[in-house]
C-alpha cells in the first residue's frame, strides 16, 4: 500500500486571505512538562469577501483546549478539527478568537514551532512553524500587531524574551515570573519569537544617524558570553553599514540576538529577536576560524539586512522567498565585500553558485527563482533561491548601475513598506524607477536552468574592427523543455598584448567610453558587437566580476589564459583564468590519464606567488586548483575517482616544482609573530601560510609532517591549528590519530569545535574514511538531533568528499541513506537536505546510477517517510 503524501502548492492558485487578524495577544506558560498558550486574535474580514466565506486557522502537532468567538465557547460541530488545522463555517465580519492550545516543546525534535535546546525555551516559525504554537492564518500576507506575555519559572528561565519592547514585568507567589512584549510592527506570523532561559547578555548601544539610541544584546549560556565580542562589532557594522549604503535605520529601541546550540539553519530574522545558531555568533581566536570569524560577520549583517528588506516589506506567498532572500543576500554580498577583500569576496561568492546552484539546476530538483509549486516549503531554501536570486539582483545592479540601483529600491521602500508583495513589485519599482523596460529580464524569475553563453570573435585589420558574436541557449529543466532567451549583463574588457585594458568604442559610438570595460546587453539568441578603432588582435576577458550567472563558452587557448592569469585588470577574471587553465588540465588528465605538469602552468603559478601587487588572501585563492565540485559539473558522466586522482596530482606536481618557493613562503608568514587578529589581511596571511603547507604536506616526507605537528601543538588561534589538524588527518600513518586524540582532549567541552574535529574526520582523504565516519557516527559526541552535528559529520562526508563518498563499492550510499531514514523520523527538514547527492545519480556511470536508485528506492519504501524526503527523493527517481 503507497503511503498518502501532501499534494502541491501552485503560485498560480494565490488568493487574497479572506480574514486578516489586526493585532493578537499571545500569553505563554512555559513548563516542563506541557506549555499552554492561549491567544486572542482580532478577526476582520476583508473587503469584497462573500460573508458565507468559512475561516481557516492552520495548526499542527499541538492539542486544542478551548476555543471561544466573541466570549462564547464553540463545541466540536461549531468547527471543524482536522490534522492539519480548524476551520468555522459562519463567523462574524468582525470578531474575537480565543484559543488555547497545549504543546510539548520539550519533545519537538524538528526543531521548528517552539522547542528546546539545551535548557532553553525558543522558537522557530519559518516558514510555518507558527501552526506548531497555535492555530493561525499562518502565511506571510497575514501581518499582524503582536502583544506577548512569557510566564516561566524565575529561577530557571529568569530572561523571557520576544518581539518588540519589553513594557510590563512582574512576579507570582509561585516562583514563576512574567514578562509582557509589545511590537508596534505589524508582522506575518513567521517573524515570531520567543526565548526563555537562564542566559547571560552582551549589552551595548547604537546610535542611529537620525540619532536615535537602540540598546543592543546578545544572549547565549553563561559559558560562552566572552565569544560574543564579534558579533556585537559585526553587528554594529552592519548597522551603520545599512545607513550609509541605502538610508536605512533601525527602527525599534531594542535589537537582540539569540545564539542556540540547536538550529535547522543559520539564523532566523525575527523581528527584533534574531535567533541564531550558536555556529554564527560565538568566535574567539582559540574556538574560531578566520572563516568563522567571516561567516559571523556576513550572517549577522544578512539578518540585520532582512529587517528592511523581509520584514518591513515582506513577501506575499512563498514562492516570492527570493524576494527577501535573493536580495538580502546581496545586501550581504555587498557589505562583506566593503568590509573586506571585495575580490575574494567575489571569488567565494562565485565558487558557492557553481559548487551548489549550478549543480541543483542541472539536477532533478531545478526550479526556478520563484518557484512553480512546492509540496513542502522548507525544501525550497535553495541555493537558486538565496544565491542564484542574489546573482540576479547583482543584475539589476549591473544593468542600471549604482544610482539607478538605488533608485529602485528607494522606490520600493517608498510604494511597498508595511506590505506583502511579489517579486514582481521588486521589478516593476527597478523599472518604474529608472524608465525602463524590464518585461524580458523577469524571465531569471521564472525560467530555471543555467544558461550557456557561447562566445566568438574576429578580428579584421584592415577596418581595424575586431566583433564579439554572443549566442545564448538554456538546457531543459523538469517542466520547462523550451526557454525564451535571457537579459543579461555580460561585463567586457578586451586585453592587448601589454597587458593593457582597450578602449572600448563601438561601431556607431562618436567615441571610446573612458571605463576599461563595458556591459554588453544581451537580449537576444544571436547577437554581435562590433569593436572599432583596434590595431591588433586582443584578448576578450568576458563575464567580468561574473556579471551573469551563466557559463561562458569561449575558446580560451592555455596561452590566452596563462596571460590573462598574469595581467588581467578584473581580478575575478584574473582568478577565473587561472582556475581555467587548471580545470582544462585536470579535465583532460581525467578523461585520458594523468601527465607532466606544463610548465607555462607552473611559471604562471611561481609568478602569481611572487607577485608583489597581490594582496595573500587572493593569491591563496589563485594558487588553489579548482574544487571537485566544480571539476565534476564540468563533466558529461561524472568520474569521482579520476577527478580526486587528477587534482591530487597536480597539487602534488605544483608541490615538487615549487617545493624551495613553498617553504620560504611558508617560513616568512610563520615567522611574523604580530597578535592575531581576524582581519582580512591577518586572515589572508594565514591563509596563504596554510595553502604553502599544504603543498608542502603534499611532499609526503617525514620532515613535512613534523612541520604539520609543530603548527597543530604551537598553533595560537584556531585557523592555524585547525588547518594543520586537517593535513593530518588526511595522512595513512599513526600521526593522525595522535593529533585527533589531542585535539579532542583539548576542545571536548566546546561544541563548535568537536563539529570541527567531526568535520575534519568526514573531509579526510584517508581510505579509510567512511568506516572512521560509520565510526564516528556512535561516538559520544556525536548526536543525530543536533543538526550541527549531522551537518558536520553526515553532511561534510557525503557532500565534500567524493572520492569517498562515491566508492565503487557503493557503501557510502547506503550510509547516506540509512542516516537520512533514522533522522527522517527525528528530523525531516534536515534529512530531507541530506538527501542533495543522491539526488544527482544521473550524472554518474550506470554502476554508481543503479547503486544510488537503489538507495534512493529503500528510503522511498520506508514507513511514515517524511513529505520532505519523500518530495525530494520522489522527484530524483521521476522521469
Ligand atoms: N529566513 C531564514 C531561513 C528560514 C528557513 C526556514 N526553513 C534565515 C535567513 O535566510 O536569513
Ligand atoms: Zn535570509
Amino acid at each position: 500500500m503507497t503511503e498518502q503524501h501532501a499534494t502541491p502548492v501552485h503560485r498560480h492558485e494565490y488568493q487574497v486571505p479572506p480574514y486578516r487578524v489586526d493585532s493578537l495577544e499571545l500569553e505563554f506558560s512555559l513548563d516542563e512538562e506541557e506549555t499552554l498558550v492561549k491567544s486572542r486574535l482580532h478577526i476582520c474580514r476583508n473587503d469584497g469577501i462573500n460573508p458565507h466565506e468559512p475561516l481557516h486557522l492552520f495548526g499542527e502537532s499541538m492539542e486544542l483546549l478551548e476555543l471561544s468567538l466573541d466570549g462564547k465557547a464553540l463545541r466540536l460541530g461549531d468547527y471543524l478539527l482536522k490534522s492539519d488545522g480548524l476551520s468555522i463555517a459562519l463567523v462574524p465580519a468582525q470578531f474575537t478568537l480565543e484559543i488555547t492550545t497545549r504543546l510539548q516543546p520539550q519533545l519537538n525534535t524538528q526543531l521548528e514551532g517552539l522547542y528546546k535546546s539545551g535548557g532553553m525555551f525558543c522558537t522557530q516559525c519559518e516558514a510555518e512553524g507558527f501552526r506548531r504554537i497555535t492555530y493561525f492564518p499562518d502565511r506571510p500576507d497575514v501581518m499582524s500587531r503582536y502583544t506577548t506575555t512569557v510566564i516561566a519559572d524565575k529561577a530557571r528561565y529568569p530572561v523571557l524574551l520576544s518581539n518588540g519592547n519589553p513594557v510590563e514585568r512582574g512576579d507570582y507567589d509561585d516562583g514563576r515570573h512574567w514578562v509582557r512584549w509589545e511590537d508596534p510592527f505589524p508582522k506575518p506570523s513567521y517573524l515570531f519569537a520567543l526565548v526563555a532561559g537562564d542566559l547571560a547578555c552582551r549589552r551595548d548601544t547604537y546610535v542611529t544617524t537620525s540619532g536615535r539610541e537602540v540598546t543592543l544584546e546578545i544572549y547565549t549560556e553563561h559559558e560562552n558570553i566572552d565569544k560574543t565580542a564579534h558579533a556585537m562589532a559585526s553587528l554594529k557594522r552592519s548597522m551603520r553599514w545599512d545607513e550609509e549604503a541605502y538610508g536605512l535605520e533601525y527602527d525599534l529601541d531594542i535589537y537582540m540576538i539569540v545564539a542556540v546550540g540547536d538550529f535547522n539553519m543559520g539564523a532566523m530574522e525575527n523581528k527584533g529577536l534574531n535567533i541564531f545558531n550558536t555556529q554564527y555568533v560565538l568566535a574567539s581566536p582559540d574556538t574560531a576560524t578566520d572563516t568563522d570569524f567571516e561567516n559571523v560577520e556576513a550572517v549577522i549583517g544578512h539578518e540585520y539586512f532582512h529587517n528592511w528588506t523581509g520584514n518591513r516589506v515582506t513577501c506575499r506567498d512563498w514562492f516570492q522567498l527570493s524576494l527577501k532572500e535573493g536580495l538580502t543576500v546581496f545586501r550581504e554580498q555587498q557589505f562583506s565585500a566593503a568590509m573586506g577583500s571585495a575580490a575574494v569576496k567575489r571569488i567565494n561568492d562565485v565558487r558557492i553558485l557553481r559548487n551548489h546552484q549550478f549543480p541543483e539546476d542541472a539536477g532533478p530538483m531545478a526550479h526556478p527563482v520563484r518557484p512553480d509549486s512546492y509540496i513542502e516549503i522548507n525544501n525550497f531554501y535553495t541555493a537558486t533561491v538565496y544565491n542564484k536570486g542574489a546573482e540576479v539582483i547583482r543584475m539589476y545592479h549591473t544593468l542600471l548601475g549604482e544610482a539607478g540601483f538605488r533608485r529602485g529600491v528607494d522606490l520600493y521602500f517608498q510604494r511597498h513598506d508595511g506590505q506583502a508583495v511579489t517579486c514582481d513589485d521588486f521589478l516593476a519599482a527597478m523599472a518604474d524607477a529608472n524608465n525602463v523596460d524590464l518585461s524580458q529580464f523577469s524571465l531569471w524569475y521564472s525560467q530555471a536552468g543555467t544558461p550557456k553563453l557561447r562566445v566568438r570573435d574576429e578580428y579584421d585589420p584592415a577596418t581595424q574592427t575586431y566583433t564579439l558574436h554572443v549566442s545564448q541557449s538554456c538546457p531543459p529543466t523538469p517542466g520547462q523543455s523550451e526557454k525564451k532567451p535571457f537579459h543579461l549583463p555580460l561585463t567586457v574588457g578586451l586585453v592587448d598584448t601589454d597587458g593593457k585594458d582597450l578602449p572600448l568604442q563601438l561601431d556607431g559610438e562618436s567615441h571610446a567610453l573612458d571605463t576599461a570595460h563595458r556591459v554588453l546587453e544581451i537580449r537576444e539568441a544571436e547577437q554581435s558587437f562590433r569593436f572599432v578603432n583596434i590595431p591588433k588582435r586582443p584578448r576578450p576577458s568576458l563575464l567580468r566580476g561574473f556579471s551573469a550567472p551563466v557559463e561562458l563558452d569561449y575558446p580560451y587557448t592555455a596561452e590566452d589564459l596563462a596571460f590573462l592569469f598574469a595581467h588581467d585588470s578584473d581580478p575575478f577574471n584574473r582568478w577565473e583564468a587561472g582556475q581555467r587553465l587548471m580545470s582544462d588540465l585536470l579535465l583532460e588528465w581525467t578523461a585520458k590519464g594523468i601527465g607532466k605538469l606544463p610548465q607555462p602552468l607552473l611559471k604562471a603559478i611561481q609568478e602569481t606567488l611572487a607577485h608583489k601587487a597581490l594582496d595573500a588572501a587572493f593569491i591563496a585563492e589563485a594558487i588553489t586548483p579548482p574544487t571537485e565540485a566544480y571539476l565534476a559539473e564540468q563533466m558529461q558522466t561524472i568520474d569521482p575517482l579520476g577527478i580526486h586522482a587528477s587534482r591530487e596530482a597536480l597539487r602534488q606536481q605544483l608541490a615538487q616544482g615549487l617545493a624551495k618557493q613553498w617553504l620560504s613562503l611558508y617560513q616568512e608568514l610563520a615567522s611574523d609573530n604580530t597578535a592575531y587578529r581576524p582581519d582580512g589581511d591577518g586572515a589572508g596571511k594565514r591563509r596563504l601560510k596554510n595553502v604553502a603547507l599544504g603543498y608542502l604536506s603534499c611532499l609526503h616526507s617525514e620532515s613535512e609532517q613534523t612541520r604539520c605537528l609543530e603548527q597543530f601543538r604551537q598553533a595560537t588561534n584556531m585557523t592555524d591549528q585547525l588547518a594543520a589538524l586537517a593535513l593530518l588527518a588526511d595522512t595513512e600513518g599513526e600521526v593522525a590519530d595522535v593529533a585527533l586524540r589531542e585535539f579532542y582532549e583539548r576542545w571536548q567541552r566546546e561544541p563548535l569545535v568537536v563539529d570541527k574535529w567531526f568535520r575534519v574526520q568526514a573531509m579526510s582523504k584517508r581510505s579509510d574514511a567512511l568506516d572512521r565516519v560509520v565510526a564516528l557516527i556512535e561516538h559520544p559526541a556525536f548526536e543525530l538531533r543536533n543538526p550541527n552535528k549531522v551537518r558536520a559529520l553526515i553532511g561534510a562526508f557525503c557532500q565534500a568528499n567524493p572520492a569517498r563518498f562515491h566508492a565503487p563499492d557503493g557503501q557510502g550510499y547506503r550510509f547516506l541513506a540509512d542516516n537520512i531514514i533514522a533522522l527522517d523520523g527525528i528530523n525531516p527538514q534536515i534529512a530531507a537536505r541530506l538527501a542533495a547527492p543522491l539526488s544527482r545519480w544521473r550524472r554518474y556511470d550506470s554502476k554508481r546510477q543503479e547503486q544510488m536508485k537503489l538507495e534512493l528506492e529503500r528510503i522511498l519504501k520506508t514507513q511514515k517517510l517524511s513529505n520532505d524526503v519523500h518530495e525530494i527523493v520522489s522527484k530524483s527517481l521521476a522521469n
